[in-house]
């Protein structure tokens, strides 16, 4: 069976609605036809300052959100990306093969980087991509489900396999990124010409919020000021990342829902919207209430993950140590 490899990073007190369509949705579909390994990714997490306390909590309620979404631990492998040490052995060694340049292009870095200063920017941000290639590699992932604002770090990943496979001799799957059609990008609810992002949590539909939160937040979205609602990202890029949610947790195609809001205000639609999405995080949010109760088992699972996780990567970074000439220890 092919491989999959995916991440998300502990940095909030929730995933939001971006994160679950642009990923996390095809993570639950891949894992019937691949041999799928999930981390929750607290080595990326401290790139930017953490409480100690508070991402330790994180870590486990990422783990509880994937748990209650479907990813099923007897079909993967769910593991805590620290708990697996070859992830940082394999990245300074993928560092070391990175150009300085080519890291200083990765534009999510520019972002993140424009918006502290300077000193408070660590050199961890920085490789932040290097490390991510290294989770991939590691575990030959033959793809990787991620949204768009990925695509360029998958760029580098592939890059960088292509590069360590020619100088040291084949040893790395080229992964390929898996990019949803539809979802790839979720935008702000205030702002929709902007990705969805917890850094800037206005327009943000958080799935562990109280529900009736997330539908004031959607019955208060930004618009337009006509009042047909059609799908046209250019001119009505609200409306249409309303109908792509709105596809998206439904399964009804946005012909469908055109045809079906015709001649009905932007408010019908918002209302029916919140509803949908208070029906949608409800059961989410018990199921993580559930697996919270028990830490010792979610403990379990990730333990169980880490030591499978481990056998994989364990062996490709042997691999990798003997090309580029470590000697083996005795
Ligand atoms: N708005 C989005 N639309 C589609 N996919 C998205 N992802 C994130 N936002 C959107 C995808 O979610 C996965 C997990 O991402 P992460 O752990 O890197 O989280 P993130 O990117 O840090 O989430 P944010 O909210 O986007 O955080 P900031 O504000 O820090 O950048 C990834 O596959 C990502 O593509």
């Amino acid at each position: 069976r092919p491989r999959v490899l995916s991440g998300i990073q502990p940095t909030a007190d929730s995933f939001h609605l971006g994160n679950y369509l642009g990923a996390l949705r095809e993570w639950v579909v891949m894992q019937d036809d691949h041999d799928a390994f999930y981390c929750v990714v607290d080595l990326h997490a401290i790139t930017v300052a953490q409480d100690p306390e508070v991402l330790r909590q994180r870590t486990r309620l990422s783990a509880a959100q994937l748990l209650a979404i479907g990813i099923d631990p007897d079909r993967s492998t769910l593991f805590v990306q620290s708990h697996v040490p070859e992830h940082a052995q394999l990245s300074w060694v993928l560092e070391c093969l990175t150009g300085f340049g080519e890291a200083g292009r990765m534009t999510q870095f520019k972002d993140k980087s424009a918006r502290q200063d300077a000193d408070h920017v660590s050199v961890g941000l920085f490789t932040y991509p290097v490390l991510q290639a290294a989770d991939i590699l590691l575990y030959q992932a033959d793809a990787v489900p991620v949204g768009e604002d990925q695509r360029q770090h998958l760029e580098l990943t592939r890059n960088l396999a292509q590069r360590f496979n020619s100088r040291y001799g084949n040893t790395f799957t080229v992964p390929a990124a898996h990019i949803p059609k539809e979802t790839a990008k979720i935008y702000d609810l205030q702002d929709p010409t902007s990705k969805m992002s917890k850094s800037v949590p206005a327009g943000v539909v958080e799935l562990l919020e109280e529900p009736k939160r997330s539908a004031k937040k959607i019955r208060s979205a930004v618009t337009d000021l006509e009042r047909e609602i059609r799908y046209d990202v250019d001119n009505k890029p609200g409306i249409s990342n309303l109908l792509v949610i709105y596809s998206a947790l439904t399964g009804r195609s946005i012909a469908d829902l055109e045809a079906a809001y015709e001649g009905k205000g932007y408010g019908d639609l918002k209302k029916e919207l919140g509803e949908v999405v208070v029906e949608f995080v409800t059961p989410f949010q018990r199921q993580v209430r559930a697996y919270l109760d028990d830490p010792a088992e979610l403990d379990k699972v990730l333990h169980r993950g880490a030591e499978r996780a481990r056998e994989v990567s364990a062996e490709t970074l042997r691999s990798v140590f003997d090309r580029v000439g470590f000697l083996r220890p005795m």
